[in-house]
């Protein structure tokens, strides 16, 4: 549109002026506008996809930029992985290899169709053919050796150990300290249990379809038979040593260690009955 033909100079020098004022505006929103927007977050992440390798700031740190000089592959090219001194890679943050397992348990994973006992069938995952996977128990300071074994899950797989700290390549965070397990593969985790009580272990792989669909167990480290805590155990004798994984399967069905509803623990009257009570959800849970 142009302005009136009769509009003296002045006027019309003021409307085009307003004119540009807009346009200039609306060029400055598009132009935020198409920042913010390149700016989020991708629509999809692997963490397969390493990204750019960052190496920090400390001593070393340029040699070791310069032996990993392409991104995205620290860890995997064994070419690439050459010492650095002064840095410790993650692979290498191990228990002593020479050290033989105390407690030794093989983890085959599949994707497989999965009905909770009571419950209604879903595409989801198991461990040893059932989810849970096993329970897997420990005493204090036994060396713990599991060997997971990925038959067909297509994504990929790791384990890690919740609330346990354990060598760092042990850790299980696909991406990070190891690389997911893909179908045929394996990985060995080895960790001596310094730590008693009540865990729990899963994919940290794709975690949260692999989690809810199945890919979890129960870990129970026990005191030693010899330290004070197991003579404070022993003292107070517990009848019924009951472990308690709460988890919803796919299409909201609640399960305790796999079974919908109500679970039922027998217990004589006056025995000392110890619950371990697992939320292996993402979200808080009541229990009475
Ligand atoms: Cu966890």
């Amino acid at each position: 549109m142009l302005p009136p033909r009769t509009a003296s100079a002045k006027s019309r020098w003021a409307w085009f002026a307003r004119r540009l004022g807009a346009v200039l505006g609306l060029v400055a929103i598009g132009l935020v506008a198409w920042l913010w927007w390149a700016s989020v977050l991708p629509g999809s992440y692997s963490a397969l996809d390493m990204g750019v390798a960052d190496f920090g700031g400390g001593p070393g740190a340029e040699a070791h930029a310069a032996v990993h000089g392409h991104a995205g592959t620290a860890g995997t090219d064994p070419a690439a992985n050459v010492p650095v001194a002064g840095q410790t890679s993650v692979p290498d943050l191990t228990v002593d290899p020479d050290r033989p397992a105390d407690v030794h348990v093989e983890l085959i994973a599949r994707a497989e169709r999965v009905t909770p006992a009571g419950g209604e069938p879903f595409d989801g995952f198991t461990l040893n053919g059932s989810t849970p996977g096993p329970t897997i128990r420990a005493n204090g300071g036994q060396l713990v050796e599991v060997v997971l074994r990925n038959e067909d899950v297509p994504a990929g797989v790791t384990a890690h150990w919740h609330g346990v700290d354990v060598p760092n390549a042990m850790d299980g965070v696909a991406g990070v300290t190891q690389d997911a397990v893909m179908p045929g593969q394996s990985f060995t985790y080895r960790f001596v249990a310094d730590q008693i009580g009540t865990f729990w272990y899963h994919a940290h792989q794709a975690s949260h379809p692999q989690v809810v669909g199945g890919l979890f167990g129960t870990l129970i480290l026990d005191p030693a038979p010899e330290t004070d805590a197991a003579t404070a155990v022993a003292g107070n004798p517990t009848a019924v040593d009951a472990v308690a994984a709460i988890h919803t399967y796919p299409g909201g069905q609640r399960t305790i260690n796999g079974v919908l509803g109500e679970s039922h623990q027998e217990a004589a009257p006056g025995d000392v009955v110890r619950v371990r009570l697992i939320n292996t959800d993402s979200t808080p849970t009541s229990a009475w």
